[in-house]
Order: C-alpha cells, then sequence, then structure tokens
C-alpha cells in the first residue's frame, strides 16, 4: 500500500445528502419519485449521467439545451447546501486516518466525480490537506470508468496495484476494480460487495485494516 485514494461525497462529508435532496427536488419537478435505492445509481457519476438515470426512470426524453437546463437548476440547489458547509462537518475518524497514513510514508489522494469539488474542499479547509487531488473538471470520464483513479496514480508516480480506493458509490467500487486497485466500501454489502472491504462508516478503518489488505 503506497496510497490511498479517497473519494470526497459520501466517504470524507455527507455531500452525497445534498447530491440527493438536490436531485430528489429536480426529480419530482419532473413528476419522477426517485428513492432512496434508486438513487444509489447516481453515486459517484456525473451530473449528466444522473440526470439521464433520472429521464430514464420516468421514461422521459428532453433535447441537450433542456438537459443542460435541468442540471444547472439541480446544480444550483446543490451549490447552496454546500456553500454552508464548515469544517465541523467532516466525518469523525477522517483526520486520525489521514494522519495515520501520512506518518506511515503512504501517500494521500482524492478523487471525486464532482466538478464542485474544489468549492467543498476550501470549504471543509481542506484544500492543501492531499498530495493530489483529481476533480470532475479535470477527466474526460467520470466513474464507473477508471480514468479518475489512474490519473491520480499516475500524478503520485504510484502503479495502481499499490493504491486502495476508499468508495461509497458502486460506480466508484467498479471504477477502483477497473483500475486494478483494490476498494474499501462505505456502506452496505448490497451495493458495494464487489469492494475488498465493506465497513459502514470511515471511522471504522484505521491504517492496520487497510494494511491488511
Ligand atoms: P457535480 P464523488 C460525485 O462525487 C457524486 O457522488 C455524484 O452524486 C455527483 O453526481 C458527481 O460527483 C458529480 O457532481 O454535479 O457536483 O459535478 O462521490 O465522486 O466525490
Ligand atoms: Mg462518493
Amino acid at each position: 500500500m503506497k496510497a490511498v485514494i479517497f473519494d470526497l461525497d459520501g466517504v470524507l462529508v455527507d455531500t452525497a445528502k445534498y447530491h440527493y435532496l438536490a436531485w430528489k427536488k429536480l426529480a419530482a419537478e419532473l413528476g419522477v419519485n426517485l428513492t432512496e435505492k434508486e438513487n444509489e445509481r447516481l453515486k459517484g457519476v456525473s451530473r449528466m449521467d444522473s440526470l439521464k438515470i433520472i429521464l430514464s426512470l420516468g421514461g422521459l426524453t428532453f433535447s441537450e439545451a433542456e438537459m443542460n437546463r435541468l442540471a444547472d437548476r439541480k446544480n444550483s440547489w446543490f451549490v447552496e447546501y454546500i456553500d454552508q458547509m464548515k469544517p465541523e462537518e467532516i466525518f469523525d475518524g477522517v483526520f486520525p486516518l489521514l494522519n495515520a497514513l501520512r506518518e506511515a510514508g503512504v501517500s494521500i489522494a482524492l478523487a471525486s466525480s464532482s466538478k464542485n469539488a474544489a468549492a467543498v474542499l476550501k470549504n471543509l479547509l481542506l484544500e492543501n490537506t492531499f498530495d493530489t487531488v483529481v476533480d470532475g473538471t479535470m477527466i474526460k470520464e467520470s466513474k464507473p470508468d477508471p480514468e479518475i483513479f489512474l490519473k491520480a496514480a499516475d500524478n503520485l508516480g504510484v502503479a495502481p496495484n499499490e493504491c486502495i480506493v476508499v468508495e461509497d458509490a458502486e460506480a466508484g467500487v467498479e471504477a477502483a476494480r477497473r483500475a486494478g486497485m483494490k476498494a474499501v466500501g462505505i456502506g452496505h454489502t448490497e451495493q458495494l460487495g464487489e469492494a475488498e472491504l465493506v465497513v459502514d462508516h470511515i471511522s471504522k478503518l484505521s491504517y492496520n485494516r487497510l494494511k491488511s489488505l
């Protein structure tokens, strides 16, 4: 284990909840009931891919211009939530884990599909915490494509099989597997069963537990 690559939304902080609330509001306007179960498919995938999933749930089709307008509308609500975020919202267990990895000489990276990741990191005072950050503005394909994790490993100068990914999304676990990396899932085995280890919260992870993978 030379590097650990952390997802942002739903792993370090509960922005996954804000994505869900904003998508649910948009879906309701379109006459679609977005359940928590269906929302699992939206986690980790890009904004436009998320919208397409919602439209397919309702059997709806829109022009590209209209889809852009809908995606912007959802994003404006999401941005309102994250503008209010404070460092206290970082999950318990994040700093002890990051510090333990640092002390052991393990690199730490952040890989988020979100185009808002820089703003979230800034509000949480985490902008200088990671050895490299790859976000949705820097990639062509979002998770489940492995591009984001391969780019993070490349930035660190570490081989994929020396990296462990920490993810809350099924698409993220699949992206890690396709990148040739081990994955730890934060959530439920029902969605994240492909991961080497699944825990319900990041506070359950330790340096030793990651190393033993
Ligand atoms: P944005 P992550 C992902 O972030 C979210 O899980 C996903 O729900 C969201 O659609 C995606 O970012 C794009 O976000 O609309 O802000 O660009 O989990 O990869 O940190
Ligand atoms: Mg996530």
